[in-house]
Formats: structure tokens, C-alpha cells, sequence
């Protein structure tokens, strides 16, 4: 299709959803606005830039061996440059405190500060993209299965150590860029078999938060991530859903809801209305789960749709923030941001797109057939040629552009590392 022909199908478009009530051009207003905060490790399989070099651990695998992944600052910085530059839209990048730059001197989790990521915020300002953040306690030789529940209270005091600091860095971010910088927390702790006092390792956790958490930032926000289980932890996970659920409705605090993080059959998209009820503002990590926490890359499947649909409906869409969390090595890396960050959009869109107020009125009055033929209909309805307008406009590839610009960078920058 060329231009033209993108203008003349969002035209049809534009005319289709007006007779509904739909303004796609407010929509593409929307998405102009609409920021993903893009993962950096997935150009690199999260192994980030510790001289020590320690492999992933901490119940999270990176499986296959595509060539390429970023070996260095250097090569990571480009490589999210230029997976940006086949996006559509401003987005922010979410940094590990394992991914700063330690030029090769040891710098041990509890000493980390903010000198680590002076280079990054430099180059981030330079590149008009705003940073998030991650405390990291895997991969490291004290974090074994517990980190901040261990009832050794060397290492306890370690990672709350860790974790203090990496929200002063957060708040330091923050502070630089004149927005406030999300600090998501999560920690593998748990157990590989049964467990009789999971009393103990969570009444530890949460005194370990209460610690982390007596300094108030102004640039600064946690995000608290829960997980129902992770590799070789099967058994029991301290920081359960239960558990950050109820200590950031208790303490106001923000909750970071990863797709790959709930049973099988639970609805991540449902947690929106009743979580926004009682805590301020929630994190998304978009990912993909195949049978488990595979992360794979992030598709427009059904749970994505009706999470993104879910927050417009819930009028949230400012209260989110749109973390992507995947790490697939056996694809293009740089094809796996596009494709993943593109399809996060591309939900966004169709979830904008939605005659919501016409259901809506189908549903309080009980007209139940009438709702759901509309919402039948909505499905097929032309919203990809209001993407399209969105990337031409952006002067971004449309459809499948990106795959020579890909195979491009491939063949001249990451096929030769
Ligand atoms: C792990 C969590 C966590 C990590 C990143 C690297 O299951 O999803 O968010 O993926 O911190
Ligand atoms: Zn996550």
C-alpha cells in the first residue's frame, strides 16, 4: 500500500466509526500520548553490564541463542535506538540497576548509586526518552532463593540496602528528567518445595518494605510486582498477589500486574476495576505467557486486548503505566521490541476505538443480545487503518515496512557481533 492508499482507507474509517460515535481522530490523538515504557533487557537476554558477569538466576530463563544480543552500553543504546525508530509514538525506557555503566570496577549491589546512571540519564535527555527503573535482586551470589524475606539478617539487610538505594536513584532520575521515575520492585523470593512457615518469610518481607519504604521521594514512585511462582521456587513465593495487594492498599502504594504472572485461567484484565479502587496507580509488564512465565513476545491475543480494553473502559488509561516485560532470544532481538511494542499499540488502538457509551447503554438497560452483537462487530470493525494512519503520520513504517529495516540493521550491525 503507499500513502495514498493509507489515506484513503482511514478516510472509509474515519467515516465508519463517526457513525458510531468515534472520533479516530481524537483516538490518534490518544496515541500520540500513549508511552510504552520499553524493557532494555530484552537486547541482551537480561544479563545486563556487572563485570562479574553472573548468569540469570532467580527464577526468570532467557531461552535461545539467536545472534546478535548487545554486549555492551554501547551496542544496547543502539539497539534501542533503533527498534524506537520503527515505533510509532515517545517512549520511555526501563532500565536494571544491573544495567549501569560500571566501565568493568565492581560495584556491589548494596553500593550502587546514582554515579552508575549519570551516562544513561545524559543520553536519555539527549534522545528526548524519560527512564524507569528496577531494583535487581537476581543473578547474584547473595540472593540464592531469599532475598528481602531471608531470615539471615546479613543478607536481608543486603538487599534492603540495595533496594533503598535504587529508589534514591529512581527519585535521582526522576529529578533529572522533571518526571517522576516508576521504581518497579520485584524479588524471586520463594521456595522450591514445602514450606511450613510461610508466615515467617512474608512477616520478614514485609519488614523489610516498611524499612525500604520510610524515605518519601518526590520523583520517585514503587511499583510492588507479585508473581505466583517461579523456576526451581515452585512452591511458595513470598511476594504472592495476596501479599502486595493488600500492603499497597494498606500504604497507597502502586501495584505492577504482569500477564505472565497469574494462573493460567485468571483474568489479569479483571484486577483493573477492583484494584484502582484502592491503590493509586498501577504498572503494567505486558508479556506473553506460553504454559508459564515464558515471556515471550507480547501479541495482540485476547488477554492483551481486554487488558488495554479494561483501562479505557475503567477511564484509567492516565492512572497505567505501560511497562513491556519479555525476553525472547531465539528472534531477532530488534525484531521482538517492534513486533511486541507495536502490538501493544495496535490493543491500545482498537480498545480506543470501542463505541463504549452504545454498549454501555445496551448493558445498564438489559439489552443483552444487542451488546453483544456490537461487541461482536467492534472486532472487525477498521482499526487497523487508523494504526496505519497513526505510523504514516508519525512517518513510521506502516504493516510490514519494518522487516527490511530490520533485516538491514542485522545484516550491517548486530549479525557481526
Ligand atoms: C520476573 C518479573 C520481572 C522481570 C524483570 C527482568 O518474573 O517479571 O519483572 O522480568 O525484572
Ligand atoms: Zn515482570
Amino acid at each position: 500500500m503507499n500513502e495514498k492508499q493509507i489515506h484513503e482507507a482511514y478516510a472509509i474509517a474515519k467515516e465508519r466509526y463517526a457513525a458510531l460515535g468515534i472520533d479516530t481522530e481524537q483516538v490518534i490523538h490518544q496515541l500520540e500520548s500513549f508511552h510504552l515504557s520499553l524493557h532494555c533487557w530484552q537486547a541482551d537476554d537480561v544479563s545486563g553490564f556487572e563485570p562479574s558477569g553472573e548468569s540469570l538466576s532467580g527464577g526468570i530463563q532467557s531461552t535461545g541463542n539467536y545472534p546478535g544480543k548487545a554486549r555492551n552500553i554501547e551496542e544496547l543504546r543502539q539497539d534501542i535506538l533503533t527498534a524506537m525508530k520503527l515505533i510509532p509514538g515517545n517512549h520511555r525506557l526501563n532500565l536494571h540497576e544491573i544495567y549501569g555503566e560500571f566501565n568493568g570496577k565492581f560495584v556491589d549491589r548494596d553500593q550502587c548509586s546514582v554515579d552508575l546512571f549519570k551516562g544513561w540519564m545524559q543520553w536519555a535527555r539527549e534522545h528526548n526518552i524519560k527512564l524507569d527503573f528496577n531494583s535487581t535482586s537476581f543473578s547474584h551470589p547473595k540472593s540464592g532463593s531469599l532475598t528481602l524475606s531471608n531470615p539471615n539478617d546479613e543478607i536481608r539487610a543486603f538487599w534492603v540496602e540495595h533496594t533503598a538505594r535504587c529508589r534514591a536513584i529512581a527519585n535521582a532520575i526522576g529529578e533529572y528528567q522533571q518526571d517522576p521515575c516508576m521504581m518497579n520492585l520485584w524479588i524471586h523470593d520463594g521456595s522450591k518445595d514445602l514450606t511450613v512457615d510461610r508466615l515467617l518469610y512474608r512477616t520478614l518481607l514485609k519488614d523489610s518494605l516498611d524499612k525500604i519504604f520510610t524515605t518519601h521521594y518526590a520523583w520517585e514512585k514503587t511499583s510492588l510486582e507479585s508473581k505466583v511462582f517461579g523456576i526451581g521456587l515452585e512452591a511458595m513465593t513470598c511476594g504472592s498477589n495476596d501479599f502486595y495487594t493488600a500492603y499497597a492498599a494498606k500504604n497507597n502504594m502502586m501495584i505492577t500486574l504482569d500477564t505472565g504472572h497469574f494462573h493460567p485461567t485468571e483474568s489479569v484484565a479483571d484486577k483493573v476495576s477492583s484494584l484502582l479502587l484502592f491503590v493509586p496507580e498501577l504498572m503494567l509488564h505486558v508479556s506473553r505467557p506460553i504454559r508459564w512465565d515464558s515471556d515471550h513476545v507480547t501479541i495482540m491475543d485476547d488477554s492483551t486486548l481486554e487488558l488495554f480494553q479494561e483501562i479505557v473502559r475503567a477511564k484509567a488509561m492516565d492512572r497505567v503505566h505501560y511497562g513491556l516485560d519479555y525476553f525472547d532470544g531465539s528472534i531477532n532481538r530488534i525484531g521482538a521490541y517492534v513486533i511486541g511494542a507495536r502490538a501493544a499499540q495496535r490493543c491500545m488502538t482498537r480498545a480506543l476505538l470501542e463505541p463504549i457509551s452504545t454498549i454501555h447503554n445496551y448493558e445498564i438497560s438489559d439489552r443483552g443480545f444487542q451488546k453483544l452483537a456490537f461487541l461482536e462487530e467492534e472486532k472487525s470493525l477498521p482499526w487497523a487503518a487508523v494504526y496505519d494512519e497513526f505510523c504514516a503520520r508519525q512517518n513510521k513504517p506502516i504493516g510490514l515496512e519494518f522487516i527490511p529495516e530490520i533485516e538491514k540493521y542485522e545484516q550491517q550491525v548486530t549479525a557481526l557481533r
